[in-house]
Order: structure tokens, then sequence, then C-alpha cells
């Protein structure tokens, strides 16, 4: 009962000591990820994860509850104040429960959704056909223009008016540019429809003021909180306090049981560590760094959809350079070298989703580390080397050990010993 997991189980703490020294050598840039912070991993880790409390503050299911009472009131009173919100539903347990939330609320089965297509940065969760939400709703989804590769707020319009949705999806998981969210109000009341913002990628970006806030306009508001937001993994959903009984019957009892206490600690603690100063300033460099590894990757000949970023990803279009390289086989290259991407459809892509045609990047994890432009032009610099070189092994190994030796100057978790690279 007392002993340190090193004693118990020597093998699970090789393994994940196996992942630190991944984590710590190797340049993560899949956008979706973070390096939650020491006080995070804390709490989360903490007796906290010992407790039953169904039901929300003062209205428990379980008796013993009135120290989860004061975690659970804490972690919703700071999301309140971060985001400026009237009410928040810290209990969903990942992303795509926050979204199935509201829908459960909101929605009846067969009612249509108007979202963002998954081709084209969309979100499973939104209505994919191989997800629930696809397969219970009534899903119509927009894409990006063509030739701009925006979402093209007129098409937007002009399918809500046709399918009169009840409900507008804003949010994507791979789109590089920023939503002008009155614009979609418009749309929303000119049918009467509810508007959703899932702002997963960018809730980050939002709490910094390094992207327009959603909330004044939308009726509800998700997010992941392990993102931008650098929080433990997890979820909540935001909403005006019209909707506030609906949500969170839909989250308990509808969806979930037991509440995770530990990690709604966690969250209480991102969502503070999110309101200082520093934060702020994290996630204005999140954006200039991604501004500059976007430039330096198109002086190196890469096309970027939508010609750029405005957040924190890009996506690159491969074939503008190399016509036979998929995405899967250039994330599997880069991370020979120590670099880690994932694969990604690009808009109107002719590859299918397992293979691919773009690579998407973001910089939200090397921020953390504390790169900033100047590594950011390496890091550009040592993907096209690497896609450019992908058949020659040696030059991919070398690759890899530039990147370990800049890892070194920014090293992450400064109380854990460095770690070796595995042999
Ligand atoms: N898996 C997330 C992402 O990578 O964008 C979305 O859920």
């Amino acid at each position: 009962m007392n002993k340190l997991l090193s004693e118990v189980d020597p093998q699970i703490v090789k393994i994940a000591q196996k992942d630190l020294a991944r984590q710590q050598n190797a340049l993560m840039l899949i956008p979706s990820e973070n390096y939650a912070s020491r006080a995070v991993m804390e709490i989360q880790g903490s007796i906290l994860a010992n407790k039953y409390a169904e039901g929300y503050p003062g209205e428990r299911y379980y008796n013993g509850c009135e120290f989860m009472d004061e975690v659970e009131s804490l972690a919703i009173e700071r999301a309140k104040a971060l985001f400026d919100v009237e009410c928040v539903n810290v209990q969903p347990h990942a992303g795509t429960q926050a979204n199935m939330a509201v829908y459960y609320a909101l929605l009846e089965p067969g009612d249509t959704i108007l979202s963002m297509s998954l081709s084209h940065g969309g979100h499973l969760s939104h209505g994919d056909a191989v997800n629930f939400s696809g397969r219970y709703y009534n899903v119509v989804t927009y894409g990006v223009n063509a030739e701009t590769e925006r979402i093209d707020m007129d098409e937007v319009s002009r399918l809500a008016q046709q399918h009169r949705p009840k409900l507008i999806v804003v949010g994507a998981t791979a789109y590089p540019r920023q939503f002008d969210f009155a614009e979609w109000r418009r749309v929303a009341d000119s049918i009467g429809a509810y508007l959703l913002a899932d702002i997963a990628h960018i809730a980050g970006l939002v709490a910094g003021g390094a992207h327009p806030s959603p909330v004044p306009y939308s009726d509800v508001v998700t997010t992941t909180t392990h993102k931008t937001l650098r929080g433990p993994r997890g979820a909540i959903v935001m909403c005006k306090a019209e909707h506030a009984a609906k949500i969170d019957r839909a989250v308990f009892p509808g969806l979930q049981g037991g509440p995770f206490l530990h990690t709604i600690a966690a969250k209480a603690v991102a969502f503070k560590e999110a309101s200082e100063p520093a934060f702020k300033a994290y996630q204005a460099q999140i954006v200039k760094n991604a501004a500059a590894l976007a430039a330096r990757l198109t002086q190196n000949g890469f096309r970027l959809v939508s010609g750029g970023t405005e957040n924190h990803l890009m996506l690159v279009d491969l074939t503008s350079k190399y016509e036979k390289l998929s995405g899967r086989q250039a994330a599997d290259h880069l991370e020979d070298a120590g670099i880690i991407v994932n694969k990604n459809s690009i808009p109107f892509d002719k590859r299918k989703p397992r293979t691919t045609s773009g690579i998407r990047l973001g910089t939200p994890m090397i921020t953390t580390r504390g790169m900033k432009e100047e590594q950011m032009h390496l890091i550009a610099d040592f993907i096209a080397e690497t896609l450019e070189n992908r058949q020659k092994t040696a030059i991919k190994r070398r690759i890899r050990e530039k990147v370990a030796e800049l890892c070194t100057q920014f090293p992450i978790y400064g109380y854990l010993s460095a770690p070796k690279l595995p042999e």
C-alpha cells in the first residue's frame, strides 16, 4: 500500500521513462498536444482520485463529498472568470463527451446539424459518418473554398437557409485561420439555430487573448483542456445560463457517471495558470512561432493550405513539392529524424485519410519548451532536409542528432533528471 511505484512496478516505470526520453529528445509538433505542468500532474495523480461524487456540488449521490464540492466549485468559478462565461460544466471526460452532451441537451435524434466536414478540417464528433454523431443526427457539412482554402461564409449561409439546421457547429482540428464568431452568430440567427463553438484547439489562444472569443456569440462553447490550454486530459462545456440545467443533466446522469475529481482539480490548476500574465505571453509566442515556422517552410518550397497560418497550426500540402510522397510516409520519415508530426488530409485530398497528402504541424509544445522564432527557422530547415533526403538513413540519423542537441537546450520538466536516448 505505501510502496513507491518503482518498487511495485518497475516495468511500467521503465516504459514511462522511455516516453519521457522520447518527449525530451524529439520535437513534438502535433498541434493538439502539450506538456502539462508539474502542478497539473501532481494533483491529477493525487488522493482526489479516490472519491465517487456523482451529482454536482451540494447535490451528490454519495456522502463525504464536502471537499469534492470545494474542488469542483473552484474549477467552475475559475473557468467562468477565465473565459468570461455565464455557466460551466467541468465534468466531461473528453472533447467528444462534451460535444455529445450538447447534442443530447439541445437536439432530438434526427435533427439537422450543420458542421465542417472532417476531410476539410472538422472533427469526428461534429457528425462524421463513422461517429455516433453522424449516426443519430442528420448532418450537413460545409468545407473550405477551393481557391482560398478558407471557410466561405456565403456558402455556410446558403447551406443554413437550404437545410435549416437546429444547430450550427463552428470549430475545427486542422484549420489555420481565425473564426469570425460574430458572423457565425448572424448566420445562426437568420434561421433561429443554436450556435456551438468547439474551441478545443484554440482554447488557450482564446484564454490568452491571441484569438477572438466565441463566448459573446455562442449558445454553447466546448473545449478540451489539454491542448493549447495546457491542462489535464479532459473537457468542459460553457454556456449561457438559459442552457445550463439541460447541459448539466446531459453530462450527468445523461451520459456520464462519477466525475473524475482528480482531473477536475487539475483543470482548476490549469485555469489558474492560464489566468496569469505568463500564459498570455505564451499564447502570443505560440502564434508568432507558427507564423515563423510557416514562413520558413514556404521559403523551403512547401505550399501551406490557405497560404499560411493565423493560429497555432499549419497544414503542409506535400504535393506542392513531392507528388509521390504521402503524408503518412512523410510523418514516418520525420519521426526517423526525431520530428513528430501527424499525417492529415488537405482540402480536396485525392488520397485516403489513412494515407493523406498533407502533414499537420503546430507550435504549442515547442513553445512550452521556450523555443522562439530562431528555433522555428532551424526546425523548418530540419523538416525540409529530412524530406529531401528521406531515403538516406545516415542523413536522417545526423538530423536526429542535431534535433536532440537542440532539445537539450530546451529541457522539459527541469525537475526530472535529463533522460538519455533509449538504445
Ligand atoms: N485528436 C484531436 C486532434 O488531434 O486534433 C482531435 O480530437
